[in-house]
């Protein structure tokens, strides 16, 4: 089962690594990121973003999951949803890519993904949807990993029901 879409929150998902839908100065904000600065422990997790310093959007960085079941919180910077001119897929698209290759090289089995950009960074949740799902599944053809792709909302559960039924199947 290398990659699931399951409906969940993140903190709660134990993967080797989770990550944090950041944002470029890594600093602790509301969604998704708020739920892991908070379950992982805030300051101790701020602590480790503000040695790193900083990430620009569709890079990755990683600290540890201090209080949070994952060992690893991988932190990446989604764009921000501007029309869909700017990048924004290419960008999103290298979030999912650098993700990965950095749990790859700190030996992760599994990894869990929230819906990059699709909540204050305005995404349309759909072409959101492709894009992760188009990004991982290429990494899987080379690499070994359990991926996780963590839907929150009930809408964006339904919606992943309707676009990957298949996914489901196994
Ligand atoms: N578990 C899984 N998914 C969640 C959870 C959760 N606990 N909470 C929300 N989501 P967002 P962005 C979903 O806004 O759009 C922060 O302030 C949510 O339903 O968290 O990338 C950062 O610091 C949505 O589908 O991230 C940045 O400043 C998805 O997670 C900025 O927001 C992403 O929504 C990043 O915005």
């Amino acid at each position: 089962m290398p990659l699931e879409i399951v409906r969940n929150d993140i903190t709660k998902m134990k993967a080797d690594a989770i990550v944090n839908a950041a944002n470029p100065a890594l600093q602790m904000g509301g969604g998704v990121c708020g739920a892991i600065f908070r379950a992982a422990g805030k300051s101790e997790l701020q602590e480790a973003c503000n040695k790193i310093g900083g990430c620009k959007t569709g890079e990755a960085v990683i600290t540890p999951g201090f209080n949070l079941a994952a060992k690893w919180v991988i932190h990446t910077p989604g764009p921000v949803w501007q029309g869909g001119s700017k990048q924004e897929d290419v960008l999103l698209k290298a979030s999912y890519q650098n993700s990965l290759e950095l749990a790859k090289d700190y030996q992760c089995q599994s990894i869990a993904f929230p819906l990059i950009s699709t909540g204050i960074y305005g995404y349309p949740k759909e072409e959101a949807l492709q894009i992760a799902v188009a990004a991982i599944s290429s990494f899987l053809i080379h690499h070994e990993m359990n991926v996780y792709l963590v839907v929150f909302d009930k809408n964006s559960f339904g919606l992943s029901e309707k676009l990957f039924s298949s996914i489901h199947q196994y």
